[in-house]
């Protein structure tokens, strides 16, 4: 009896920032070859939060009232103003919100990061880096994220390079993101689809999907997942008129590629996105079905995963089941809803354990679910 409560004390003391205490155990031990990835999605500098998140909605309560604006962050009285002061009002109250979510999830990650022996080896973060595109934003998103001590694997939204399409000054908004996501692959060895040519001379044309793949591994190199991003959606096509033209192409054809390629068919393929939306999630549904009921492979037990983002609310783990195999597709959380998805690849069970987490300010993480994988046939 001494013995277990000398042991509970010594785990409340390392653990303290994360509850329960029993789930958190298995969140910070582990073995040194195991592999542990971070995903989340909707940084989104400025964006309300979710109506879910409490604390975030108690920080902008006065700026609200002060301002007359709803819990959605819109104006309610919009008598006598013009456009741009009800944008100036309910933008004062928004940033309040984005600001504390954002730092409210750092910190958090930060916690995890510091306590966990074995360091994360990346973070993706499935799109909607900003909210629209703007200097201010981007900004922000590489001073509060791009410095945290873990390596950023990040994929563009629906809000950095469609929403703001043909509504920035000279497309500069899409333009923004692009340019910056094409430079961050090159400074971080990223290979992206695209091919850039030149037109009349002056003018770059960028040409693709703006996908990639990434192979990450333990230090051992024996515990590997093949990351894939694809951004958006698989089906967003759109031609962009900015300094550099963008002709922004599918990333169907280049996933197919990129799946044929992969060497050893066992290790974990995680494809993210940032919107699974119904028309792209049976597409890829789809091109999955086509590409497992390929011959040379039957014999490989398959452990593909789908990861995305987008609905601010959404945090969960689902499975579909494609062509005889189980395919979980999860929902990796937001920071405006405050949530974040843990992936620990352990090097001797071959299992992929999840732990779905909730920051809260000073308060201790949740782990709200945790629960290991499931490729079982079906
Ligand atoms: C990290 O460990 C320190 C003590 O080493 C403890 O005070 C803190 O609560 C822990 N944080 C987390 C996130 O477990
Ligand atoms: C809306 O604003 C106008 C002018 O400021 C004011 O007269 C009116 O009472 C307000 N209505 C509500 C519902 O607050
Ligand atoms: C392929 O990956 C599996 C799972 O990670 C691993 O056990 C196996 O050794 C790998 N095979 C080769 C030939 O590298
Ligand atoms: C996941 O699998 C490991 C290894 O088999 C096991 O120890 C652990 O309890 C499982 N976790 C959950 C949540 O079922
Ligand atoms: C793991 C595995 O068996 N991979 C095989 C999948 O099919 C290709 C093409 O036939 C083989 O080269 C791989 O070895």
């Amino acid at each position: 009896m001494f013995a277990l409560l000398v042991h509970l004390s010594v785990l409340s003391l390392v653990q303290g920032s994360f509850l329960p205490a029993d789930k958190a155990v298995r969140l910070f031990q582990h073995d040194a070859n195991d592999l542990i990835v971070l995903f989340l999605g909707d940084t989104q500098y400025h964006f309300p939060c979710t109506r879910f998140n409490t604390d975030c909605k108690q920080r902008s309560k006065d700026c609200r009232e002060r301002n007359g604006i709803d819990i959605n962050s819109h104006m309610i009285n919009k008598t006598g103003l013009t456009g741009d002061a009800i944008h100036r009002l309910e933008q004062e109250c928004i940033k309040i919100e984005s600001n504390f979510a954002n730092e409210v999830q750092r910190k958090s990650i930060f916690d995890l990061n510091r306590n966990l022996s074995n360091k994360p080896a990346a973070m993706v973060i499935n799109g909607d880096l900003t909210n629209y595109g703007l200097l201010e934003q981007l900004d922000l998103f590489k001073d509060e994220w791009l410095t945290m001590p873990i390596p950023i694997l990040p994929g563009l939204g629906n809000h950095d390079y469609e929403n703001n399409v043909n509504d920035c000054v000279a497309n500069q908004c899409a333009n923004r993101m692009l340019y910056w996501f094409v430079k961050y692959a090159r400074d971080h060895g990223l290979k992206l689809d695209y091919e850039k040519s030149q037109e009349f001379l002056i003018k770059s044309v960028y040409r693709g999907s703006f996908a990639y793949a990434k192979d990450l591994c333990n230090k051992k190199g024996d515990v590997c997942v093949h990351l894939i991003q694809l951004n958006n959606r698989p089906d967003y096509v759109r031609h962009i008129r900015a300094v550099s033209d963008w002709d922004v192409q599918g990333s169907y054809q280049w996933l197919l590629r990129d799946l044929n390629s992969i060497r050893n068919r066992s290790q974990p393929i995680f494809i993210n996105l940032h919107n699974h939306s119904p028309q792209a999630g049976d597409r890829l549904r789809a091109l999955l079905e086509n590409w497992i009921e390929q011959p040379e492979n039957e014999s490989v037990n398959l452990r593909i995963a789908v990861l995305y983002a987008h609905w601010h609310d959404e945090h969960s783990i689902g499975d579909k089941c494609i062509a005889g195999y189980n395919i979980p597709h999860i929902f990796v959380g937001s920071v405006p809803n405050n949530r974040y998805t843990v992936m620990k690849f352990s090097s001797n069970a071959d299992s992929v354990e999840a732990f779905l987490l909730s920051s809260r300010h000073n308060l201790p993480t949740q782990i709200t679910q945790n629960a290991n994988l499931s490729w079982n046939r079906c």
